[in-house]
């Protein structure tokens, strides 16, 4: 057996039930598999494979908090510092009731090769809770944010381990994180990212998952000879990375005609309204209906549906596994050009496979959405240095960074005779820069 497939094997068998973290590690080691056959002796010798899927160390805790009616809730909190070769752990935080500890690192290892890809120095992690902030009062929100920062405080800082946002964690959870973090270490440093703008945020964060992902589309649809201008585009989502999403796409000169939350989505002939939309999910946390009452041009419909609509991009924002084998099938037959993952992992493999072999262009998340964490390492950057920069500066240095990934990712694929496949491309890209640090610092 190659050493891949034995490390496959071993890892999947040592973490028993960990479906979305075994689907992230065939994932990337398939990818790699052409690499490490090239140094096959002396990474097994080192165990460089087994060290790469083993987190450097993975923290569970009880999270217990009183609700508005008196109740005590408990709730489960992880964070996974996988790993710290080119840097602090960095990497958001989720709170969502699917959340478990195979979730957490099949985020916390894409993390890794994806932090590697925005070529600033930040190694992986990931953490988050079962939490569900749906529903609840800010004081309810306020009170489980203070409990789960009394636990993580011990293990995090802002050149040790730097948690942002991911699902369910925005602006306001970030706040209430930071502010009870101040209050346990008595530091006024940059611990997390995606602040707020009056204490050490950055411009441009809020956008930049979103504004980068069509960056990056851009640049690879350019390098395919197709204009964006004109093109209708299907977004799934409606939280922070589909609303910019959709912003920069009409920026563009593209028509996003759809969007999307766990309970069903919009198809709005004229194209989403994004002001309308910001309002409904960022201000007052409504359901999508809220958009197809406001807005003639817009139809609402229960449960998924996003991939059955005729569109020329398809831009998967939401969550892991929303796009399957029957999405893909329908989006080629309706005649998609290019899938660009917005969120992480959202299209299953089979999916992924069968868009390839129907020459659909390919984003994988962990280059296109990259935008995110790079703007959090410009914040940690300004943070560093007790300074702010310009909306223009920060967007400036986001479009060069996922330029420079895409033009990587497409190199290496180049390299190895996997011309076009930008999943192998940004994996082999991101693996390269992570076992060169590891290989240098020795065996820990
Ligand atoms: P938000 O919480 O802001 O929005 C998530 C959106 O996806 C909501 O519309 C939500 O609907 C929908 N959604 C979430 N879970 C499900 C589900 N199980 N089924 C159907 N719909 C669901 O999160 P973000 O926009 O920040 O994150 C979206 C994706 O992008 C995630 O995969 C995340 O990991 C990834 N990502 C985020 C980055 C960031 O900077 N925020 C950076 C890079 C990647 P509802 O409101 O009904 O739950
Ligand atoms: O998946 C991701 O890259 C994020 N949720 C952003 C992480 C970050 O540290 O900004």
């Amino acid at each position: 057996m190659s050493y891949v497939d034995e490390v496959i094997e071993t890892i999947i068998e040592q973490n028993p039930g960990e479906a979305e973290f075994h689907q992230a590690l065939r994932e990337v080691m398939e990818s790699i598999r052409v690499v490490v056959e090239e140094n096959e002796e002396e990474y097994k010798k080192n165990a460089l494979l087994e060290r790469l899927a083993n987190p450097e160390r993975q923290i569970k805790f009880r999270v217990p908090w009183v609700d508005d009616n008196g109740q005590v809730q408990v709730n489960t909190g992880y964070r996974v510092q996988f790993n710290s070769a080119i840097g602090p752990y960095k990497g958001g935080l989720r709170f969502h009731p699917s959340v478990n500890i195979g979730i957490i690192k099949f985020l916390g290892f894409e993390q890794i090769f994806k932090n590697s890809l925005t070529g600033l120095p930040i190694g992986g992690g990931k953490g988050g809770s079962n939490f569900d902030p749906k529903g609840k009062s800010d004081r309810e929100v306020m009170a489980f944010c203070q409990s789960f920062m009394t636990e993580l405080y011990r293990h995090i800082g802002a050149d040790t381990d730097v948690p942002a946002g991911d699902i369910g964690v925005g602006a306001r959870e970030v706040g209430f994180l930071f502010g009870q973090y101040k209050r346990l270490s008595n530091l006024y440093e940059g611990v997390l990212t995606g602040k707020g703008l009056t204490f050490g945020g950055s411009l441009t964060r809020t956008e930049a998952t979103g504004y980068g992902l069509l960056y990056f589309t851009n640049a690879m649809l350019k390098a395919n000879d197709i204009d964006i201008a004109g093109k209708t585009i299907a977004v799934s989502g409606a939280g922070n990375v589909a609303i910019y999403a959709i912003e920069k796409a009409q920026q563009l000169g593209g028509k996003p005609v759809t969007c999307s939350d766990s309970t069903g989505w919009i198809y709005d002939s004229e194209g989403i309204d994004v002001e309308l939309l910001k309002e409904i999910k960022e201000v007052k946390r409504e359901r999508l209906t809220a958009y197809a009452k406001a807005r003639e041009s817009a139809e609402y419909h229960e449960g998924k549906g996003v991939w059955t609509v005729k569109c020329d991009i398809a831009l998967p924002c939401a969550t892991q596994n929303e796009l399957q084998l029957e999405d893909a099938k329908s989006l080629v037959e309706n005649g998609v050009l290019a899938v660009a993952e917005g969120a992480n992992m959202p299209t299953t493999i089979e999916a992924t496979e069968y868009l390839q072999e129907n020459d659909v262009l390919f984003a994988p998340g962990k280059a296109s959405n990259a935008g995110g964490v790079a703007t959090s390492a410009l914040e940690m950057a300004q943070n560093s240095q007790r300074l702010s920069w310009t909306f223009e500066e920060v967007d400036a240095k986001l479009q060069n960074i996922m330029e420079n990934i895409f033009a990587n990712a497409a190199a290496a694929a180049e390299e190895y005779g996997l011309d076009k496949n930008y999943v192998a491309g940004a994996n082999i890209a991101g693996f390269k820069k992570v076992v060169e640090a590891m290989n240098a610092q020795g065996i820990v």
